[in-house]
């Protein structure tokens, strides 16, 4: 169990991490989890120690902040401030997504670096962690505010960025009309055609796979997951956060399985249809979300449904709980009510969307968890297989794509497992599995590196 109380080593680097950091909550919880979980691993590793590898996993290589001007439809001058945090670059080139929300600050894209770290490495692919972004809002911006404002980002972003050295990609408010305009300016400044950044489209060096690849990816590790109870998603109530990226594709791939969807949500509030979200139902969602970039509230008018502004899917009865908005969204009490209902599994399509407390309740109630770092890696690997097409000059198939992605989330679950057997004794805490399994990757390479 991730306890919420550290000991010994664990809890002075913690404390340390604090008094550095001070007004970071969303890093300091991102390290704490992780440290509660590697107890076992420096045990056995006492090298580690010697090197001081946890002490310099928590210390980015390097942060970048600068000034984002532009200027909005009405003539009027806007400044945002831009980030790129270049976390950790012991396995390959930084890798990680591009956040464009209001809320973004230094905390939060810390503690996504510092994630997408031990994620990247159990894909199995070459990539370092990442991750950037900027305090601007796209809602209710033009197009041509979101291009101006893409291009200003990377006037300055692209001297830091290249192919073997930092390859962002989408996030929340990032998706391919953000990437194109960005991968546009980059090839302005620099004259290269690169592959510098991920989840492009498909005419200019794309994959295939890549918009469906975290949702997908999300199910397959869910249906690894469900196998230790002898279940599968057919016929699961399904419960899901968000109405983007992910939690579209997360709601397609679940209707493929036989799953029926119940809830989808935005910042504004929750849908609850109990007849379930079928593929036409959800043609019209990314319709909403994706063209009119409309509100979610506007499916329960034009089908007939529940709507509750303001609320969180967690109070609805569900088997299987796939958050997929944002951070933080399944506290104690969330947690509390998805356990009452008799939630089997939960499945983190979101980074962090739940706090330590509810991870705790879901471990000690016997809920299957497949934590952020594992169960939605499935995108960024995708975005390595672009990398990859990139390099050799070749796209593959759709279904090429998705046999690898299948295939990666498999090896992701294995590596879970694996390592929560060896050092929790308890093969089912992926928690303990996925920290573990990502760290020793890192951590060696750190190691073999010396001290850089
Ligand atoms: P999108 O921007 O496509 O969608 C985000 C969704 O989450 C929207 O429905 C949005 O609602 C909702 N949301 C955002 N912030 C909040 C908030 N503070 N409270 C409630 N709802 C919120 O982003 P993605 O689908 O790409 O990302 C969703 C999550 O998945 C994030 O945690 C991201 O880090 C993670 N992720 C994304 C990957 C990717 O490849 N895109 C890969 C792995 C993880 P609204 O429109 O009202 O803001
Ligand atoms: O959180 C994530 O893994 C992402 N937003 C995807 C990162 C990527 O480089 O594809």
């Amino acid at each position: 169990m991730a306890a919420i109380e550290l000991k010994g080593k664990a809890k002075g680097i913690y404390e340390n991490v604090v008094e550095k950091n001070p007004g970071q909550p969303e890093f300091h919880q991102a390290v704490k989890e992780v440290l509660a979980s590697i107890e076992p691993a420096l045990k056995a590793h006492p090298e580690f120690e010697k090197a001081k590898i946890v002490e310099r996993l928590v210390e980015p290589e390097r942060v970048i902040m600068f000034r984002v001007p532009w200027v909005d439809d009405n003539g009027e001058v806007q400044i945002n401030r831009g980030y790129r945090v270049e976390f950790n670059s012991a396995i390959g080139p930084y890798k990680g997504g591009l956040r464009l929300h209001p809320k973004v600050n230094l905390s939060i894209l810390k503690f996504l670096g510092f994630e997408q770290i031990l994620k990247n490495a159990l894909t199995t692919l070459p990539m370092g962690g990442g991750k950037g972004g900027s305090d601007f809002d796209p809602k209710g911006k033009s197009d041509n505010e979101v291009m101006k404002f893409c291009q200003s980002f990377m006037n300055e972003l692209y001297r830091h960025i290249g192919a073997d050295t930092d390859v962002p990609a989408g996030d929340i408010g990032v998706g391919g009309r953000e990437i194109g305009y960005m991968f546009g300016q980059y090839k302005k400044l620099t004259n290269k055609f690169e592959s510098v950044l991920t989840g492009k489209g498909i005419e200019y060096g794309g994959s295939l796979v890549r918009p469906e690849a975290t949702g997908y990816g999300l199910l397959y590790f869910v249906r690894e997951m469900l196998k230790l109870k002898k279940e599968t998603v057919k016929g699961k109530v399904v419960a899901i956060s968000g109405s983007g990226n992910v939690s579209q594709y997360a709601a397609q791939k679940t209707i493929q399985m036989g799953g029926k969807v119940v809830t989808l949500s935005d910042s504004a509030g929750v849908i609850h249809d109990a007849e379930g979200i079928d593929e036409n139902k959800l043609a019209y969602v990314m319709e909403l979300k994706n063209i009119k970039r409309g509100r979610i509230k506007e499916y329960a008018e034009k089908f007939g449904c529940e709507y509750e502004p303001n609320e969180k899917p967690w109070k609805f009865k569900c088997d299987i709980a796939l958050p997929s908005a944002t951070q933080n969204e399944i506290n104690k009490d969330d947690a509390k009510k998805l356990i009452n209902n008799g939630v089997i599994a939960v499945g983190e399509g979101a980074n962090m969307p739940s706090t330590i407390e509810a991870i705790d309740l879901f471990l000690a109630n016997n809920v299957l968890f497949g934590p952020a770092k594992a169960a939605n890696a499935g995108g960024v690997a995708t975005s390595g297989l672009e990398m990859c097409q990139n390099r050799i000059g070749l796209s593959w198939t759709f279904e090429e794509v998705d046999a690898k992605l299948d295939g990666i989330m498999k090896s992701i679950f294995n590596q879970c497992t694996t390592s929560a057997e060896k050092y929790a004794k308890d093969k089912t805490n992926l928690v303990v599995g996925a920290n573990i399994g990502g760290f020793m990757k890192v951590g060696k390479a750190m190691l073999a590196q010396g001290i850089v």
